[in-house]
């Protein structure tokens, strides 16, 4: 389940506006060479002789001096044209969209884990740092570098809309960028195969006005709240000891970073990497058997009691 269709035909940033018409011509250039070659081969097969007796093997004798090779001379001249084009157009397009921005206004590090994606908030001072996961918050209209990396395997960032594809690579780091011009939500996903949950590794670029940009990124940069009741007590103290294995809650002993940053969980739309909705019930089924959700994925089933499971529910659901 997605939020929003995988939406390659249409672009709403500037570096997709350059990618998208050659997309296009692509498609109807391979789509009109099908559609050409399909009706000739139906042609050719369903013409019949006048005379043939249908039912009689026929041999054709080769004619010599036919004018075979000026069919073939005119076949590959009207490929190498769109070949051509092709060629050219790609460079061009390449050339346009290569160089990141000078001066970006906002600098994020993705690194790809089989099968999530790790985002890392770049500021002035490491107190305006911060890790979320799967959902990538960006100002529109400001060009946003990103850095990526590779955290196992090679995966690829890519979100059609709004930028082309990049790899993520082990050991080395790739640089890519992107702009939204209107606010929206444009879903991204890994395009390089990486495994089991492949088509299980989405993430979603939330591009909102400057202001609000602001206030959703002062308000990740908060610590989690204490708890209040018992039961979020009791599930913090499990969360700690148990999840904080690989996840991190920060201003909790929860501090490992194998698995996605837990610090505001609530605030994001989906979870297990745009794999189910992000309410009470895909919650608990996760955290219960993530194994039957997503099957390959790097959580364990965790065999929590009934108890603990509402307890760390009812923790893990204050961390807005
Ligand atoms: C051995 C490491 C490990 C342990 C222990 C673990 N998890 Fe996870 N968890 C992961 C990984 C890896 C993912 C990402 C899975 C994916 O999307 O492919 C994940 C994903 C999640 C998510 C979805 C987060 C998101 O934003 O997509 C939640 C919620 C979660 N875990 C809760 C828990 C809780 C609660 C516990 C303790 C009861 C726990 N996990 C224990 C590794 C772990
Ligand atoms: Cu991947």
């Amino acid at each position: 389940m997605s939020v929003s269709p995988l939406e390659y035909l249409d672009s709403a940033g500037p570096r997709a506006h350059a990618i998208v018409p050659l997309t296009w011509f692509t498609l109807i250039v391979s789509l009109s060479v099908c559609v050409v070659i399909s009706v000739l081969l139906w042609i050719a097969a369903s013409r019949t002789r006048k005379g043939d007796d249908p039912g009689a093997m026929r041999t054709i004798p080769i004619e010599r001096g036919g004018n075979g090779i000026r069919w073939i001379t005119v076949g590959l001249m009207i490929s190498a044209v769109p070949l051509a084009v092709t060629l050219v157009w790609t460079m061009v397009t390449l050339a346009a969209v290569a160089s990141p921005p000078a001066n970006p206004g906002l600098v994020l590090d993705v690194t790809g884990h089989q099968f999530w994606w790790e985002v890392k908030y770049n500021g002035q001072s490491p107190d305006q740092e911060f890790i979320t996961a799967n959902e990538i918050h960006i100002p529109v209209n400001v060009p946003v570098l990103v850095r990526l990396h590779g955290g196992d395997v090679i995966h690829s960032f890519w979100v059609p809309q709004l930028t082309g594809k990049t790899d993520t690579i082990p050991g080395q780091t790739n640089v890519s960028w992107m702009q939204a011009d209107k606010p929206g939500r444009y879903l991204g996903q890994c395009t390089e195969f990486c495994g089991w949950q492949h088509a299980h590794m989405q993430f979603e670029v939330v591009a909102q006005p400057q202001a609000d940009f602001e206030a959703w990124r002062s308000a990740q940069l908060q610590p989690a709240p204490a708890p209040k009741t018992p039961e979020q007590q009791h599930g913090m103290a499990y969360v700690e000891y148990r999840c904080g294995l690989c996840h991190q809650v920060r201003g909790t002993a929860a501090g490992a970073v194998s698995a996605p940053d837990l610090t505001h969980l609530m605030s994001r739309r989906m979870i297990a990497a745009g794999t189910l909705p992000n309410d009470h019930a895909s919650l608990a089924g996760w955290i219960q058997a993530p194994q039957s959700f997503k099957p390959g994925n790097q959580m364990p089933t965790q065999y929590l009691t009934g108890l603990q499971l509402s307890d760390t529910l009812a923790y893990l659901e204050t961390l807005k």
